[in-house]
Protein backbone atom coordinates (compact mmCIF):
# COMPACT_ATOMS: atom_id res chain seq x y z
CA UNK A 1 0.00 0.00 0.00
CA UNK A 2 0.74 3.42 -0.89
CA UNK A 3 2.29 5.09 2.02
CA UNK A 4 -0.16 7.30 3.80
CA UNK A 5 1.93 10.41 3.86
CA UNK A 6 2.39 10.07 -0.19
CA UNK A 7 -1.30 9.60 -0.39
CA UNK A 8 -2.44 13.16 1.27
CA UNK A 9 0.45 14.76 -0.39
CA UNK A 10 -0.25 13.16 -3.57
CA UNK A 11 -4.57 14.09 -2.69
CA UNK A 12 -3.63 18.11 -1.92
CA UNK A 13 -1.54 18.09 -5.29
CA UNK A 14 -4.39 17.17 -6.92
CA UNK A 15 -6.50 19.56 -5.61
CA UNK A 16 -8.20 16.11 -3.73
CA UNK A 17 -10.67 16.63 -0.25
CA UNK A 18 -10.22 14.01 2.12
CA UNK A 19 -12.78 12.40 4.53
CA UNK A 20 -11.74 11.11 7.94
CA UNK A 21 -14.31 9.00 9.85
CA UNK A 22 -12.48 9.25 13.83
CA UNK A 23 -13.56 6.13 16.15
CA UNK A 24 -13.20 6.50 19.81
CA UNK A 25 -12.81 2.74 20.72
CA UNK A 26 -14.33 3.57 24.03
CA UNK A 27 -17.59 4.53 22.53
CA UNK A 28 -18.33 2.01 19.87
CA UNK A 29 -19.51 -1.17 19.92
CA UNK A 30 -18.61 -4.12 17.53
CA UNK A 31 -21.75 -3.59 15.56
CA UNK A 32 -22.14 -0.29 15.84
CA UNK A 33 -18.46 -0.42 13.87
CA UNK A 34 -19.72 -2.91 11.52
CA UNK A 35 -22.46 -0.29 10.26
CA UNK A 36 -19.56 2.29 10.61
CA UNK A 37 -17.16 0.39 8.08
CA UNK A 38 -20.08 -0.51 5.85
CA UNK A 39 -21.03 2.92 5.39
CA UNK A 40 -17.83 4.52 5.21
CA UNK A 41 -17.08 2.10 2.38
CA UNK A 42 -19.78 2.65 0.23
CA UNK A 43 -19.56 6.48 0.81
CA UNK A 44 -15.70 6.25 -0.06
CA UNK A 45 -13.89 7.59 3.13
CA UNK A 46 -10.49 8.02 3.05
CA UNK A 47 -9.27 7.23 6.33
CA UNK A 48 -10.04 6.02 9.56
CA UNK A 49 -8.14 7.76 12.58
CA UNK A 50 -8.62 5.96 15.77
CA UNK A 51 -7.88 7.41 18.97
CA UNK A 52 -9.33 9.58 21.58
CA UNK A 53 -8.12 11.77 24.63
CA UNK A 54 -8.80 9.21 26.89
CA UNK A 55 -8.60 5.04 26.15
CA UNK A 56 -10.55 3.85 29.18
CA UNK A 57 -10.83 0.39 27.76
CA UNK A 58 -8.06 -2.34 25.83
CA UNK A 59 -10.73 -2.50 22.74
CA UNK A 60 -8.09 -0.41 21.08
CA UNK A 61 -6.34 -3.21 18.77
CA UNK A 62 -9.57 -5.13 18.28
CA UNK A 63 -11.01 -2.29 17.20
CA UNK A 64 -8.44 -1.73 14.37
CA UNK A 65 -8.25 -5.26 13.28
CA UNK A 66 -11.90 -5.24 12.78
CA UNK A 67 -11.54 -2.39 10.56
CA UNK A 68 -8.42 -4.19 9.00
CA UNK A 69 -10.40 -7.27 8.43
CA UNK A 70 -13.40 -5.42 6.80
CA UNK A 71 -11.94 -2.72 4.11
CA UNK A 72 -8.77 -1.27 2.81
CA UNK A 73 -9.26 2.36 4.61
CA UNK A 74 -5.93 3.53 5.94
CA UNK A 75 -6.24 3.66 10.00
CA UNK A 76 -3.87 6.63 11.12
CA UNK A 77 -3.65 6.59 14.68
CA UNK A 78 -4.76 9.71 16.45
CA UNK A 79 -3.63 9.27 20.49
CA UNK A 80 -4.22 11.08 23.19
CA UNK A 81 -0.94 9.74 24.92
CA UNK A 82 1.80 7.24 23.77
CA UNK A 83 -0.07 4.44 25.80
CA UNK A 84 -2.45 3.92 22.50
CA UNK A 85 -0.44 3.08 20.16
CA UNK A 86 -1.10 -0.54 18.07
CA UNK A 87 0.78 -2.22 15.72
CA UNK A 88 -2.07 -2.87 13.43
CA UNK A 89 -2.62 0.63 12.08
CA UNK A 90 -1.01 2.09 8.83
CA UNK A 91 0.63 4.69 10.61
CA UNK A 92 0.92 7.22 13.39
CA UNK A 93 -0.38 10.91 13.42
CA UNK A 94 2.56 12.00 15.70
CA UNK A 95 1.24 14.76 17.63
CA UNK A 96 3.19 18.05 18.93
CA UNK A 97 0.76 20.25 20.77
CA UNK A 98 2.12 23.37 19.15
CA UNK A 99 -0.76 25.50 20.33
CA UNK A 100 -0.04 25.11 23.86
CA UNK A 101 2.95 25.84 25.74
CA UNK A 102 3.14 22.83 28.25
CA UNK A 103 6.76 21.53 27.22
CA UNK A 104 4.97 17.92 27.98
CA UNK A 105 2.68 17.43 24.98
CA UNK A 106 5.29 19.39 23.14
CA UNK A 107 8.11 16.93 23.49
CA UNK A 108 8.12 14.97 26.99
CA UNK A 109 5.74 12.39 26.50
CA UNK A 110 7.88 11.73 22.91
CA UNK A 111 10.78 11.35 25.07
CA UNK A 112 9.36 8.96 27.26
CA UNK A 113 7.92 7.02 24.09
CA UNK A 114 10.38 7.25 21.84
CA UNK A 115 12.20 3.42 21.52
CA UNK A 116 8.51 2.21 22.33
CA UNK A 117 7.39 4.09 19.08
CA UNK A 118 9.95 3.52 16.87
CA UNK A 119 9.96 -0.05 17.54
CA UNK A 120 6.29 0.13 16.32
CA UNK A 121 6.59 -0.04 12.76
CA UNK A 122 4.27 1.91 11.94
CA UNK A 123 5.15 4.93 9.21
CA UNK A 124 5.01 8.11 11.97
CA UNK A 125 3.72 11.90 10.77
CA UNK A 126 4.60 14.42 12.22
CA UNK A 127 1.56 16.54 13.15
CA UNK A 128 1.99 20.39 14.80
CA UNK A 129 -1.53 19.67 16.59
CA UNK A 130 -3.32 22.84 17.12
CA UNK A 131 -6.64 23.37 19.42
CA UNK A 132 -8.72 26.06 18.75
CA UNK A 133 -11.28 27.26 21.15
CA UNK A 134 -14.31 26.09 20.35
CA UNK A 135 -16.55 27.72 22.67
CA UNK A 136 -16.61 25.02 25.92
CA UNK A 137 -13.95 23.66 27.76
CA UNK A 138 -12.86 20.09 25.78
CA UNK A 139 -11.08 17.14 27.57
CA UNK A 140 -8.28 18.32 25.43
CA UNK A 141 -7.18 21.16 26.77
CA UNK A 142 -7.79 19.92 30.54
CA UNK A 143 -5.78 17.15 30.04
CA UNK A 144 -2.93 18.85 28.42
CA UNK A 145 -2.98 22.13 30.63
CA UNK A 146 -2.69 23.88 27.81
CA UNK A 147 -4.99 27.18 26.68
CA UNK A 148 -6.14 26.87 23.10
CA UNK A 149 -6.00 29.59 20.42
CA UNK A 150 -8.69 32.26 20.59
CA UNK A 151 -11.31 31.38 18.12
CA UNK A 152 -11.45 35.07 16.77
CA UNK A 153 -7.15 34.96 16.38
CA UNK A 154 -6.34 33.99 13.14
CA UNK A 155 -3.14 35.05 12.72
CA UNK A 156 -2.17 33.61 16.12
CA UNK A 157 -3.16 30.35 14.38
CA UNK A 158 -1.37 31.47 10.71
CA UNK A 159 1.72 31.60 12.80
CA UNK A 160 1.76 29.19 14.73
CA UNK A 161 1.29 26.54 11.67
CA UNK A 162 3.91 28.48 10.12
CA UNK A 163 6.42 27.43 13.08
CA UNK A 164 5.25 24.26 13.23
CA UNK A 165 5.70 23.93 9.39
CA UNK A 166 9.49 25.01 9.57
CA UNK A 167 10.29 22.78 12.37
CA UNK A 168 9.40 20.40 10.22
CA UNK A 169 6.08 19.06 10.53
CA UNK A 170 4.71 17.15 8.00
CA UNK A 171 0.66 17.86 8.81
CA UNK A 172 -0.97 20.64 10.41
CA UNK A 173 -3.88 20.04 12.30
CA UNK A 174 -6.61 22.04 13.82
CA UNK A 175 -8.79 20.96 16.21
CA UNK A 176 -11.59 22.45 18.12
CA UNK A 177 -11.85 19.31 20.20
CA UNK A 178 -14.31 16.58 20.02
CA UNK A 179 -17.98 17.68 20.25
CA UNK A 180 -16.85 21.57 19.93
CA UNK A 181 -19.79 23.79 20.74
CA UNK A 182 -18.20 25.95 17.71
CA UNK A 183 -16.23 24.56 14.91
CA UNK A 184 -13.62 26.26 13.33
CA UNK A 185 -14.59 29.31 11.11
CA UNK A 186 -13.50 29.54 7.91
CA UNK A 187 -11.56 32.51 8.54
CA UNK A 188 -9.32 31.09 10.22
CA UNK A 189 -8.72 27.86 7.83
CA UNK A 190 -8.31 30.37 5.00
CA UNK A 191 -5.93 32.67 6.94
CA UNK A 192 -3.71 28.53 7.69
CA UNK A 193 -4.46 27.29 4.18
CA UNK A 194 -2.67 29.99 2.44
CA UNK A 195 0.45 30.39 4.43
CA UNK A 196 1.67 26.74 4.77
CA UNK A 197 2.35 23.97 2.04
CA UNK A 198 1.79 21.09 3.76
CA UNK A 199 -1.90 19.44 3.95
CA UNK A 200 -4.05 20.82 6.67
CA UNK A 201 -6.51 18.57 8.37
CA UNK A 202 -9.42 20.28 10.51
CA UNK A 203 -12.10 18.87 12.75
CA UNK A 204 -13.58 19.09 16.19
CA UNK A 205 -17.77 20.31 16.10
CA UNK A 206 -18.28 19.29 12.28
CA UNK A 207 -22.18 18.25 12.68
CA UNK A 208 -23.09 18.58 8.90
CA UNK A 209 -22.38 18.51 4.63
CA UNK A 210 -22.25 22.03 4.81
CA UNK A 211 -19.57 22.85 7.44
CA UNK A 212 -17.49 20.24 5.86
CA UNK A 213 -18.03 21.56 2.52
CA UNK A 214 -17.25 25.16 3.09
CA UNK A 215 -14.03 23.82 4.89
CA UNK A 216 -12.74 22.26 2.43
CA UNK A 217 -13.28 25.50 0.14
CA UNK A 218 -11.84 28.20 3.13
CA UNK A 219 -8.74 25.42 2.25
CA UNK A 220 -8.88 22.42 4.66
CA UNK A 221 -7.24 19.22 2.85
CA UNK A 222 -8.47 16.29 5.58
CA UNK A 223 -11.91 17.31 7.42
CA UNK A 224 -12.50 15.18 10.58
CA UNK A 225 -15.82 13.96 11.76
CA UNK A 226 -16.54 11.97 15.01
CA UNK A 227 -18.74 12.75 17.50
CA UNK A 228 -21.81 13.65 14.85
CA UNK A 229 -21.48 10.71 13.27
CA UNK A 230 -21.40 8.57 16.38
CA UNK A 231 -25.03 10.36 16.81
CA UNK A 232 -26.18 9.39 13.09
CA UNK A 233 -24.37 7.10 11.06
CA UNK A 234 -26.18 7.88 7.91
CA UNK A 235 -24.24 11.48 7.88
CA UNK A 236 -21.33 9.54 6.63
CA UNK A 237 -22.63 9.59 3.28
CA UNK A 238 -23.75 12.95 2.91
CA UNK A 239 -20.48 14.34 4.08
CA UNK A 240 -18.37 12.43 1.89
CA UNK A 241 -20.24 13.68 -1.26
CA UNK A 242 -19.88 17.17 -0.12
CA UNK A 243 -16.04 16.81 0.51
CA UNK A 244 -15.52 14.78 -2.82
CA UNK A 245 -17.53 16.98 -4.90
CA UNK A 246 -15.43 19.68 -4.04
CA UNK A 247 -11.58 18.96 -5.91
CA UNK A 248 -9.54 21.57 -6.90
CA UNK A 249 -11.29 25.25 -5.93
CA UNK A 250 -9.38 28.28 -7.39
C1 LIG B 1 -11.75 15.69 17.54
O1 LIG B 1 -11.27 16.59 15.38
C2 LIG B 1 -11.93 15.58 16.06
O2 LIG B 1 -10.44 15.60 17.94
C3 LIG B 1 -13.37 15.41 15.68
O3 LIG B 1 -14.25 16.17 16.46
O4 LIG B 1 -15.88 14.52 17.39
O5 LIG B 1 -16.47 16.96 17.22
O6 LIG B 1 -16.32 15.54 15.18
P1 LIG B 1 -15.82 15.78 16.54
Amino acid sequence: MMPVYQSLVDKKRKGHKSFAVLIDPDKITPPLLHETISLATEAKVDYFFVGGSLVITDHLDACIQQIKAACSIPVLLFPGSPSQISREADALLYLSLISGRNADYLIGQHVISAPFVKQSGLEIIPTGYMVIDGGAATTVSYISNASPVPADKADIAMCTAMAGEMLGMKLIYMDAGSGAKKAITEDMIGAVAKHIDVPLIVGGGIRDAEKAYLNCRAGADVIVVGNAIEKDASLIGEISSAIHQLQRVS
